[in-house]
């Protein structure tokens, strides 16, 4: 795989170079802050596309993929899963001892399925004991759920004996305040609304005490040029840790289109919603392995709090695969 080191002031232009150059389904291998800016490791999927060739060893481009992965492709790509993300885990086969010349040998979905979960980054930050996110913004598009699983996630904060309060700066919806105060009232969480950043440092300096406090903010379109920046600059006053959720049925090319947008406003993890609600949510899952951004959750109903599960890589790996209803099976 051709592997690609690119170095920016900023994360936003360390993602357009990476674009420019190594096109719009670029793994990112690494990214991490330098004291120059930002450095990208990336890698081109194109250049990666090994050519599979016909019984007589011809140059017959039979298949995309090598046939040993052929049906373990077939099954990610029905869930979802971009080219790009599948290429890097054929790459990484083709580097160990598995047959992948031909189908058969059985330690190849278990090896493919590890690859994958290597791959998906998970964020334990935002629900560890000793979390480093005391203070959590929940962002992204409209009706993805933000409201809902901040309600998750403070509810089992408080059950785990957590002090919580729940801060709100989504005073735009009508009705918002009152959806997220109800939630608040259930569990006897204080609850605080925000219409401004000095609001929001004023709120946060009074919940100085609590272990976790939640802020919900407005859903607002990846086009929305003019709102974001506002809400980048409110989040950036209250310092907070800032989680996007996004709908797991969301298209690939319009999951981009979200991270695109919101990634200025430095995530810290993403939370897959509405997972029940889609057949292919790789689309998703994809772009943001894409990007080299870390998974909080996956969240799977609208019950609080039950609906949602901490991301677990292994498991979405042969989910992806379809490698659960084959262990089912047997
Ligand atoms: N099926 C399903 N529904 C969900 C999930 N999460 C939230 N919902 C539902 O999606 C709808 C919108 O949820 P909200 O939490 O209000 O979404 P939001 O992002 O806060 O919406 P805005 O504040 O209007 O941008 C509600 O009917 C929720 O019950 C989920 O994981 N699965
Ligand atoms: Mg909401």
């Amino acid at each position: 795989m051709l592997l690609k080191r690119i170095e920016a002031k900023t994360l936003p232009d360390a993602l357009a170079k990476v674009r420019a150059e190594c096109g719009g389904d670029a793994l990112l291998v690494e990214t991490k802050q330098t004291p120059r800016g930002y450095l990208i490791v990336a890698a081109s999927p194109q250049a990666a596309a090994p050519r599979a060739l016909d019984q007589a060893g011809g140059a017959a481009l039979l298949s995309k993929w090598t046939r040993g992965f052929q049906s373990l492709a077939d099954a990610a790509t029905a869930f979802g899963l971009p080219d790009s993300v599948l290429r890097a885990v054929e790459k990484a086969l083709l580097g160990t001892r598995v047959e992948l010349s031909r189908p058969g040998d059985p330690a190849v979905p278990g090896l493919a399925a590890k690859v994958l979960a290597g791959l998906l980054r998970r964020e334990r930050r935002v629900e560890d004991a000793d979390a480093t996110f005391r203070t959590l913004a929940l962002v992204g598009p409209t009706g993805v759920g933000k409201t809902t699983t901040l309600a998750k996630l403070a509810a089992r904060a408080k059950d785990r004996g957590e002090r919580v309060a729940i801060l709100t700066l989504d005073t735009y919806r009508m009705a918002a305040v009152e959806q997220l105060r109800a939630y608040a009232d259930l569990m006897a969480a204080p609850f605080e609304v925000c219409f401004t950043a000095t609001d929001l440092r004023r709120a946060l300096q009074q919940h100085a005490d609590k272990d976790r406090v939640y802020v919900d903010t407005t859903g607002r379109s990846p086009r929305d040029r003019d709102a974001l920046p506002l809400l980048e600059g409110n989040l950036r006053a209250g310092q907070c840790a800032t989680l996007l959720c996004l709908a797991a049925g969301t298209r690939a090319a319009d999951a981009r289109l979200v991270l695109d947008a919101y990634e200025p406003l430095g995530l810290d993890a993403v939370c897959l919603t509405k997972w029940d609600e889609t057949t292919a949510p790789g689309e998703a899952l994809g772009a943001v392995v894409e990007r080299g951004l870390p998974l909080s959750h996956v969240c799977v109903g609208q019950e609080v709090p039950q609906d949602i599960l901490a991301a677990a890589p292994q498991a979405l790996a042969e989910a992806a695969f379809d490698l659960q209803a084959e262990k089912a099976a047997s």
